[in-house]
């Protein structure tokens, strides 16, 4: 629309970008990641969404944004190099969207609460132990590291029909 809006734009799938495993961020990067940070997260607040991987605005690079907003108060949470050091045996079943696959939802089954090791914006190496929601998004954006989206955790069927109903809204929207 504003030909002055300089919002990163989200890729939507299919898009080879999506399906790509990023690298990890390494000392000479240190200066794109911290230009990239702010404008993932004002691109995640604008969609709006509660998390946002480097590779959906094509970076391939691993790095995370999130901000689950409680009492609609901004916490935002940034994860350099983000690994799943501890999955819980139990599992939990909630509905995700992602913002590369618009208007699309279905029920995803994952691991109920993880720990995550990452560096913060700082460098500051940090963990996280999560469950509910937050578990869901970790595991969701880590996901999208490794070219992963949370249709490849439904049946082909399911799947499919994601795919093809994002395709068919896609055309009709015209973009
Ligand atoms: O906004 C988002 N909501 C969401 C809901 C349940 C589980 C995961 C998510 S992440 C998603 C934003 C997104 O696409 N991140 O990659
Ligand atoms: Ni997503």
């Amino acid at each position: 629309m504003d030909p002055e809006d300089d919002t990163l734009a989200i890729l939507i799938a299919p898009h080879p970008t999506l399906k790509a495993r990023a690298r990890p961020v390494g000392a000479g990067d240190g200066e794109q990641v911290r230009a990239l940070i702010p404008r993932m997260f004002d691109a995640m607040y604008k969609a709006p969404g509660i998390g946002l991987a480097a590779p959906q605005v094509g970076v391939k690079l691993r790095l995370v944004v999130i901000d689950l907003m409680p009492d609609d108060a901004r916490k935002p949470i940034v994860l350099v190099n983000p690994e799943i050091i501890n999955a819980s045996e139990e599992l939990a079943t909630r509905e995700e969207g992602c913002l590369s696959l618009p208007g699309q939802y279905a029920d995803v089954t994952r691991p109920a609460r993880v720990k995550v090791r990452h560096h913060d914006e700082a460098g500051i190496r940090r963990e996280i132990e999560a469950d509910g929601l937050l578990a869901a998004c970790l595991q969701h954006e880590i996901d999208h590291l490794d070219g992963v989206l949370f249709t490849d955790h439904l049946s082909v069927l399911k799947r499919n029909m994601i795919m093809r109903r994002l395709a068919k809204e896609m055309r009709l929207k015209g973009k």
